[in-house]
């Protein structure tokens, strides 16, 4: 082999080398947004996607970690129906928001009805926000966003499911998902009684029960 010979074959693998560089740099920031499948374990994507959410200067942040019963919960790793299940599955969206129409500390829509394997990407317009499950059909996995800019959570399991904002949970920031039907009304209403409890602002103290009378039957 001459010099120039292998000085062509050099350039040439050089040149593949950094194509291929630039082809995974453009599909990880394609892959950036990530989502949770039912049958994967949230606190491992967690670990390996460290949070971008900067901390709102100024304001209470009681970002709790998630409960002993919600870790055991995601902990469990399942088949999920939605794999073997044919359809189009939508992705719907819900905003965190720090005020709307409605009064302060919201989900937006703070109930929506949704299809068996549709998804929700939970959006923290406002920072210091989370989404995590309160009560949930049995047999379905507890979610906890942990105050990540955007997750998709798919829900495989038929019911009505309450979910809280951690911090804000004193201020009625809650919402309700109905997804399929709402066979586990009776446990519904006792949750939201619960939580109703600990809701702190007198003005938001029925936010509640008020959209689950307003939407449910
Ligand atoms: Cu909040």
């Amino acid at each position: 082999m001459t010099d120039q010979q292998f000085f062509k074959i050099f350039t040439i693998v050089s040149l593949i080398i950094v194509f291929i560089a630039i082809v995974i740099g453009i599909l990880s920031n394609i892959f950036a947004s990530y989502s949770i499948h039912p049958s994967q374990n949230y606190q491992s994507l967690n670990q390996e996607n460290e949070l971008t959410r900067t901390a709102p200067a100024g304001k209470i942040n009681l970002a709790s970690n998630p409960t002993i019963e919600q870790t055991a919960a995601a902990a469990q790793v399942r088949e999920s129906i939605c794999d073997s299940m044919e359809g189009e599955f939508i992705t719907h969206e819900v905003k965190m928001l720090n005020a709307n129409s409605s009064g302060a500390m919201v989900f937006e829509p703070s109930f929506i009805r949704i299809n068996t394997c549709d998804s929700i990407n939970f959006e923290m317009v406002d920072a210091g926000h989370n989404a995590e499950t309160v009560a949930a059909p049995e047999g379905s996995i507890a979610f906890n966003t942990m105050y990540k800019e955007s997750t998709i959570i798919q829900f495989d399991t038929n019911g009505l499911y309450l979910y809280q904002c951690a911090p804000h949970a004193m201020m009625a920031m809650a919402g309700i998902i109905e997804v399929g039907d709402s066979n586990n009304l009776d446990q519904m209403k006792s949750e939201i009684e619960k939580f109703e409890s600990n809701v702190m602002i007198p003005e938001v103290k029925t936010r509640m029960s008020d959209l689950f009378r307003q939407n449910v039957n």
